[in-house]
């Protein structure tokens, strides 16, 4: 069955009424449909899903919190921000998932990347929920002390609903190293308690774990290896094109430079950089982790490289002829446009580093014309993997080496990739991994969810 089309009649009438319920909350829908219309072969092979209404369950969140969070800017004005906590799913663990401080969250931002969470965390193995957070608030230009205060606002709210066995955050997009430290030491400070499983992507200096950081853009990484080695074919002298510079972007930079590719463009939200010689990612991390600058700034390190400035509403990184396109910005930044343009370039494989950067129509665009493709929710699972061996550590008190975390991360996605193969090969659709991923995901969840009643 090609992917979109519905077939079968209980998926169909759950989406109608999850669409006719939310109808305002465009991405969690998209995010949704993704899921549900991939799920077909396992919902028609027995009549429990309906029974136990599981796909009605999956589909609603345990908890949502909304919450105001007051705070007073550098000139003293006071200002208002609104905060999130989607507790999407506690079935198969603690509600686990980032928190992202960007003007463009709202709700339906919120609910779907809680949605997505829940599948991604259950293909790790490991025994995490799913939840998102965050708040429209805008980190850019904001200094040091703006942001602290903010993020004291924030966690003075959001305290009472988090806990190491109840809801642990992390970062996402606006949110890395430094505001999970103001978040942690504001918890710390009102719960008179050191409890450091609290949240994670903390530092190392009080109780992170190495190589999170890396976690993301490696393991999206150490999934398209083994995507391609299923495939015959390896990263090793191919030519990437990399969409984002933070944290994500950064590392999966790295990783595809190790092994033997060539990272010829990266972007942020106001245009993209093309070297052809490859990136220098001393120079990028210099700009977008110490100054938080602009990418532009690039041609102050190489004046030989090429800026290409956003004009209309597509990445012109697209643009790029390449052999690996690895979308690790945000949602719906590659249409189906973009995906036209990657085939006629030749794209062979695209790796989604970001939380659904694919429209549904480019996915299938894709996947019709054989281009190998990762989804998010399994290549972009390495980080919450990460901060799932970060918690084990800090529930053992104890730290693993650099080289100990990275070797679990590798088996994790390789673990990963092999459950997606799996799946899609015994739902008859070898090679289409995006619903690979959701299958076996929904095995896992729905049987948790039968065996633990009506809850
Ligand atoms: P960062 O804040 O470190 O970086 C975000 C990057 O994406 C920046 O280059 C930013 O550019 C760009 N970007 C953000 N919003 C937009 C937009 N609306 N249009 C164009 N570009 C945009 O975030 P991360 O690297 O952590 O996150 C990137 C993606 O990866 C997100 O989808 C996130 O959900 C996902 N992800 C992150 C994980 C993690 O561990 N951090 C784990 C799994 C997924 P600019 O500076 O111009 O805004
Ligand atoms: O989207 C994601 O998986 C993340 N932002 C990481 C979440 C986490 O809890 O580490």
């Amino acid at each position: 069955m090609k992917k979109g089309e519905v077939m079968n009649s209980y998926i169909e009438r759950v989406i109608k009424e999850v669409e006719s319920r939310n109808n305002n909350q465009p991405e969690f829908i998209q995010a949704l449909k993704e899921v549900l219309t991939t799920l077909e072969p396992i919902i028609s092979s027995s009549d429990k899903y309906e029974k136990n209404a599981i796909l009605e369950r999956m589909t609603e969140p345990e908890r949502i919190i909304m919450f105001r969070v007051p705070w007073v800017d550098d000139n003293g004005k006071i200002q208002i921000n609104r905060g999130y906590r989607v507790q999407f799913s506690s079935l198969i663990g603690p509600y686990k998932g980032g928190l992202r401080f960007h003007p463009s969250v709202n709700l339906s931002v919120m609910k779907f990347l809680g949605f997505e969470q829940i599948f991604k965390n259950a293909l790790t193995g490991l025994p995490i929920g799913g939840a998102k957070g965050g708040s429209d608030f805008d980190p850019k230009g904001k200094s040091d002390n703006e942001v602290m205060r903010f993020c004291q606002s924030f966690m003075t709210e959001l305290y009472r609903h988090i806990g190491h066995d109840v809801d642990v955050p992390a970062g996402d997009i606006g949110v890395g190293g430094r505001e999970v430290g103001y978040l942690f030491g504001q918890y710390k400070r009102i719960k008179n308690a050191y409890e450091g499983g609290v949240l994670t992507g903390k530092a190392i200096s009080y109780g992170g774990s190495l190589a999170r950081t890396e976690a993301t853009g490696y393991g999206l990484l150490f999934y398209m290896r083994e995507m391609l080695k299923e495939h015959g074919n390896s990263m090793n002298g191919k030519t990437v094109t990399i969409s984002g510079s933070g944290n994500v972007a950064i590392y999966a930079a790295q990783k595809a430079t190790a092994m033997g590719a060539k990272v010829v463009a990266m972007s942020d939200s106001n245009g993209c950089i093309y070297d052809e010689n490859g990136i220098n990612l001393d120079c990028i991390k210099e700009i977008k982790e110490i100054k938080r600058g602009r990418i532009k700034e690039y041609l102050e390190c190489n004046p030989n490289a090429k800026y290409i400035e956003k004009t209309g509403a597509n990445s012109p990184i697209w643009n790029i002829k390449t052999d690996i396109a690895l979308p690790c910005a945000t949602q719906n930044e590659l249409t189906l446009e973009d995906a036209k343009i990657l085939v006629a370039n030749g794209v062979i494989a695209v790796g989604e580093g970001a939380n659904m950067p694919s429209t549904t129509e480019a996915i299938d665009y894709f996947l019709e014309h054989k281009v190998l493709f990762a989804p998010a929710k399994a290549a972009n699972a390495g980080g919450v993997a990460t901060s799932a061996i970060e918690m084990t550590q800090n529930s053992i008190r104890y730290y693993y080496t650099f080289e100990e975390v990275e070797q679990k991360l590798d088996t994790i996605m390789t673990n990963i990739f092999k459950a997606c193969k799996q799946a899609a090969d015994e739902a008859g659709i070898s090679g289409n991994y995006v619903a690979g991923a959701n299958i076996a995901a929904f095995k896992k969840l729905s049987e948790a969810m039968i065996a633990q009643g009506l809850v």
